[in-house]
């Protein structure tokens, strides 16, 4: 790519702003390079990155482990489609089953799939196992969803800049607010259509909402009192980004990925995405047991590269490193001091007003307005400070650095996370 090495910041950026689709607004930042937690721009600048690609490297940039099994399959077989068997997809298939408890995955490639692969697992199981009339089932999801940017998805969005023109949407679904356990129940009793909750366990994009306590465990209660399918989509909270395996397991103590404990709501149908291939391919599964994966049939639902080879060995590698560096007991760990320490500076902020979140999804809410743009500059000073982090709506700063931070980087990061608001302070 001989162009590129000849190009600055400002012509690399002109050439996808005049070739590239405008779907992002991107800090202007050209990255070339990522390792563990650090990412270097092309300038050879380097960031403590606080994003982590959204939640999918949680295993750090680049993992050896994960690169090297995705090169070495990458050498070998990379795609067979699902037309013939490939010797790499079973031995992941038991391997991802037993490793979070379920009978059968089907394997898909991105987050959005995997949400709507479950969403048509679930209506199907409504009609043939739970005896819905034909095309009356209602799924429910709760204000200010992420679940992904498909048709159907977006359908169920009351994100306007996420749904504005892009009608006509899907019916089926039916919203309530999140967190709000009467309001699921009244919903879920309103009618026997009802198939299934889909939820996240933690609101991500919607600025880190942490639910009460109990919100998981009483929703999975009720789904199981109203034989309703619960559907936990774990794509960003998953792979022991909030301090546990699942977000889903609430405060387990496990020193182990998935020992069932008494706080764990086993979900009826699980997504994960994202960091399930450490961020080097995009891999994404729903997980059921039998009785609600068997209703797919040959022929029902599938992808060109869902179940490939090289998305195997992938994922594989990566749950491991989760398992081999006890990433999910690292993630509480150092999720309990930045929101400590972050908390301490708060007491005499002007600026900031808040910090919340689980293991190492984080966020801090800005003294401004959602409309403003003081958290965007915050963002540009962080990076000219060497961390990258990036508002999620207005004045909402999620931080969510990769889950092999050491405690002496963390307190490094909250150094100049500080440093800058104070910069900021009104
Ligand atoms: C963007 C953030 C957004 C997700 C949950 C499914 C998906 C996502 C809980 C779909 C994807 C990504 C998408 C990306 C930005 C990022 C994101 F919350 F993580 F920050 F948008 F809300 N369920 N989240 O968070 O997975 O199809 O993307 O693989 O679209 O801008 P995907």
């Amino acid at each position: 790519m001989s162009i590129l090495e000849k190009m600055n910041p400002a012509d690399i950026i002109a050439i996808e702003d005049q070739h590239g689709a405008h779907n992002y607004h991107p800090l202007p930042v050209v990255l070339n390079k990522g390792e563990g937690v650090f990412v270097w721009d092309v300038e050879g600048k380097k960031y403590y990155d606080f994003l982590s690609a959204y939640s999918a490297v949680n295993q750090g940039h680049c993992h050896p482990k994960i690169v090297d099994a995705m090169v070495s399959q990458a050498q070998t077989l990379t795609l067979t489609s699902r037309a013939f068997y490939n010797d790499k997809l079973g031995v992941y298939e038991k391997f991802v089953t037993n490793y979070f408890g379920f009978d059968k995955v089907l394997p898909m490639n991105t987050g959005a799939e995997a949400v709507e692969t479950a969403l048509k697992i679930c209506r199907k199981w409504a009609y043939e196992k739970k005896g819905v009339a034909e095309k009356q089932a209602q799924i429910i999801v709760c204000a200010n969803n992420f679940h992904g940017r498909t048709t159907t998805i977006i359908s169920f969005s009351n994100d306007e800049n996420a749904r504005k023109n892009f009608g006509p949407f899907t019916d089926g679904f039916i919203k309530i607010p999140y967190d709000d356990i009467e309001a699921l129940e009244k919903a879920i009793a309103s009618s026997p259509n009802i198939a299934g909750f889909l939820v996240e366990p933690i609101q991500g994009e919607a600025g880190v909402y942490v639910p009460s306590e109990d919100y998981i465990a009483k929703a999975k209660d009720l789904c199981t009192k109203y034989n309703v399918l619960f559907i936990a989509d774990e794509v960003q909270t998953g792979i022991a980004r909030t301090g546990s395996l699942l977000a889903v397991c609430g405060n387990c103590t496990c020193e182990k990925a998935c020992e069932k404990q008494n706080t764990f709501a086993q979900p009826d149908i699980l997504i994960l995405g994202k960091a399930l291939s450490g961020g080097a391919y995009p891999v994404s599964a729903v997980l059921a047991n039998n009785e609600i994966m068997n209703v797919i049939k040959p022929g029902q639902h599938g992808s060109t590269f869902g179940g490939n080879p090289v998305a195997a060995v992938v994922a594989m590698a990566a749950l491991e490193v989760v398992s081999e560096e006890n990433l999910a007991q690292n993630a509480r760990k150092l999720g309990k001091i930045f929101r400590e320490e972050l908390n301490k500076y708060i007491q005499t902020s002007s600026i900031a007003t808040l910090v919340r979140g689980k293991g190492l999804l984080n966020a801090i809410v800005i003294n401004d307005t959602e409309e403003s743009d003081t958290a965007w500059n915050i963002c540009m000073k962080l990076a000219e400070n060497g961390l990258l982090a990036k508002p999620t709506h207005g004045n909402i700063i999620r931080f969510a650095p990769p889950l092999v931070m050491s405690e002496a980087q963390l307190l490094d990061c909250i150094t100049i996370i500080t440093k800058t608001l104070k910069e900021f302070e009104i």
